[in-house]
């Protein structure tokens, strides 16, 4: 079976799980592979009160034994801390005194939409599942594929650029990407980092929320990720559905994204050149793909998220029970998740690679997957070689 994963779990039922397919045997797995990067995710400026309260660790299920994975589906638990507080309401069991029916649709949220396809009276069925905390389980699975990479080199970054209007450069942050997890709001620049916390705090002071741009970058893809045969095949396509699934997402750009459409051919493309006998690139406005394939500079994708909309200062809405105009539910939020919103990219991105990367060398083993890698790259060195 191909790499692929799904996810489970309301974020305040008692837990969340991960289920990872295709995943070679003979990867060594431990725990603390997966557990770095969720509690990367928890962090950030902005959050609410509900980070305080959990503290995300998985529990492997299935498919890993003695530190190696098996070849079987991985199945991962992470337990939400903060079910001990919803018991009553959100318990899988039947209840006698059902908790009051949320009926106030928040603008911007799935609530609405989500209440009409799916036949419900009670917004908390919509948002339980819609709330950003299923991510918890993408960056488990984020991790496995993340640790399925490094054995190949291939390293994966994040920076935040943007939150609302102060903003760095994006050239800039991704090249500085991996300093960035000293930064609160993941920004690779002290100064930039703290008018960003200004810019949170200003929010939050007004009720009110922020969103903001991150890029995510891969160092050390081989060339030919991807492939530009069939469109389903390209990796730009696929990566760029891979971000716009995360919560909030609304814009997904490659390289120097939509300002290669205002330049000249000859302003954008990245040169290929012959350097001691080897060919080399000495620009990426591209971001690492050309033709739908990695062209073996770093992958480089940027994401821009609107604020959160869970908002103190809540918008109008209409009371679906009634009928009548009023302002939407309100409850414990983020003001600004751009910060976790850059690693979860991290894990999105490492998924669509992970998965990419065994199409190109194989997905039962990895002694068989090395030696596939190994002839592979072997044979693309000496592209464009003197002969
Ligand atoms: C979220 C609302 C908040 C966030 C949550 C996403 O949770 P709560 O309603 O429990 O305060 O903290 O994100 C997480 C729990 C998480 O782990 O990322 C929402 O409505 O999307």
């Amino acid at each position: 079976m191909r790499f692929s994963f799904s996810t489970a779990g309301e974020s305040h039922g008692p837990a969340e799980v991960a289920l990872v397919h295709g995943v070679p045997a003979g990867l060594g797995l431990i725990a603390r592979d997966v557990n770095r990067d969720l509690s990367r995710r928890q962090k950030g400026y902005g959050r609410g009160g509900r980070q305080k309260i959990e503290k995300d660790e998985v529990a492997f299920l299935g498919g890993v034994r003695h530190g190696y994975t098996l070849g079987s589906p991985i199945a991962m638990l992470i337990r939400n801390r903060d079910y001990a507080n919803w018991e009553h309401r959100m318990t899988p069991d039947p209840v006698e005194n059902p908790p009051q029916k949320i009926t106030l649709p928040r603008p911007g949220h799935a609530d609405l939409a989500g209440m009409q396809k799916y036949d419900f009276d009670d917004l908390r069925n919509v948002l339980e599942r819609s709330s950003a905390r299923e991510t918890t389980a993408r960056v488990a699975a984020g991790g496995v594929a993340k640790k399925l990479l490094a054995e190949f080199g291939i390293e994966i970054s994040s920076a935040v650029y943007r939150i609302g209007a102060v903003a760095y450069p994006k050239e800039q942050a991704a090249l500085d990407a991996a300093k960035s997890d000293e930064s609160e709001v993941r920004c690779p620049d002290k100064e930039v980092s703290q008018r960003m916390k200004a810019e949170i705090d200003a929010a939050r002071h007004a009720r009110d929320a922020l969103g903001g741009e991150f890029v995510v970058v891969a160092r050390g893809c081989p060339p030919g990720l991807g492939s530009y045969v069939d469109w389903r095949d390209k990796l730009d396509a696929r990566l760029a559905a891979a971000m716009m699934s995360i919560n909030a997402i609304k814009g997904v750009e490659f390289g120097m994204g939509f300002e290669l459409a205002a330049r000249r051919s000859s302003e954008v493309q990245d040169e290929i050149l012959s350097e001691n006998g080897r060919l080399a690139r000495n620009s990426n406005r591209l971001g690492g793909l050309e033709g739908g394939m990695t062209n073996g500079e770093p992958v480089v994708v940027s994401a821009a998220m609107k604020p959160i909309s869970t908002i103190a200062k809540a918008l109008r809405t209409v009371d679906l029970a009634t009928g009548e105009p009023t302002r939407a539910f309100k409850e414990r939020a983020d003001s600004c998740a751009v910060p976790a919103a850059a690693v979860i990219g991290e894990s999105m991105a490492a998924i669509v690679l992970a998965e990419a990367f065994l199409e190109k060398f194989g997905m039962d083993n990895m002694t068989d997957i090395r030696a596939a890698y190994n002839a592979y790259t072997e044979r693309v060195a000496s592209t464009g070689k003197k002969h």
